[in-house]
């Protein structure tokens, strides 16, 4: 098990409810993954923004979902039977309102458990002025707060959820390097601000959930088994992208996004 100082990188995100600066890829692998996406881009617009498992349909996303110096940190936190639930590319364009509102993920998500963990691994840089994630350290000790929903066009998050009363004081930027990523725990407190900086701030969201959390909200709902076992068959199985772009990926998109929103209870994408 890796160490941060005298603590282990588990007992540190156990304590905190995240970890930053995690090391996953080199500067040359950073650049290709973003020239991955940008290529995709230009044949599909931004309908790779937002959308739920993008892996499903691009190899680069899938590729680092299941990157090995990611997946060991997952392993530390969750054990050795890792689920690939859900990757969505988080993308603040530069001098954007774009923002993120204060709140848990584990509040819309349908499942029985809190066996789950969000990484978020950065293809350009999350700075303070680019709009880098901010965490409330130890808030995951809480349990879940309540969220207030409403339509801010300029909230990144399906509802505009939002804890009221954070005390942001408190908070601590998380920022990323490219090729970084940080861990955090679905009852971590967490929001981001607008991307003041030049460069647009890429980020992939990876959730990773273990075998043993059932959906709770909808009959069937899809993973993919990444690591060890899956002994309870409690979700159908995804599948990764092995070509660029297919045909009908935007199709995909949509239909893995409509489910997606249908489980979290937000309006459906046109
Ligand atoms: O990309 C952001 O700024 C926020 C992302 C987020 O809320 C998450 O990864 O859980």
């Amino acid at each position: 098990m890796t160490s941060t100082g005298s603590q282990t990188r588990a007992e540190k995100y156990f304590e905190d409810g995240f970890l930053g600066g995690i090391e996953v890829l080199s500067p040359e692998e950073t650049a290709a993954h973003r020239r991955q996406l940008e290529d995709a881009e230009r044949q599909i617009g931004h309908a790779l923004h937002y959308h739920s498992k993008v892996h499903t349909v691009l190899r680069s996303p899938f590729e680092l979902a299941t990157h090995p110096a990611l997946v060991d940190v997952v392993e530390e936190i969750l054990g050795p039977d890792i689920l690939l639930y859900n990757v969505t590319y988080i993308i603040k364009e530069p001098q954007t309102a774009k923002f993120v509102s204060w709140h848990q993920d584990l509040t819309y998500w349908g499942f029985d458990g809190t066996k789950q963990v969000s990484t978020w691994l950065a293809l350009s840089p999350a700075t303070a002025t680019s709009g880098c994630m901010q965490m409330i350290p130890g808030s995951h000790r809480q349990g879940l707060h309540e969220q207030v929903t409403s339509d801010d066009p300029d909230n990144v998050l399906l509802q505009s959820q939002t804890i009221e009363n954070v005390r942001e004081e408190d908070a601590v930027l998380c920022p990323l390097a490219p090729g970084e990523a940080s861990i955090h725990h679905g009852w971590t407190i967490h929001a981001s601000r607008p991307n003041t900086s030049a460069d647009r701030r890429i980020g992939l969201n990876i959730q990773y959930i273990t075998p043993g959390m059932c959906q709770t909200k909808v009959k069937t709902d899809s993973a993919m088994l990444i690591r060890g076992q899956d002994r309870f068959g409690h979700f159908e199985t995804d599948y990764p992208a092995d070509e660029w772009l297919p045909d009908d990926a935007e199709e995909r998109l949509l239909v893995s996004t409509r489910k997606y929103h249908a489980i979290s209870g937000s309006p459906n994408p046109a």
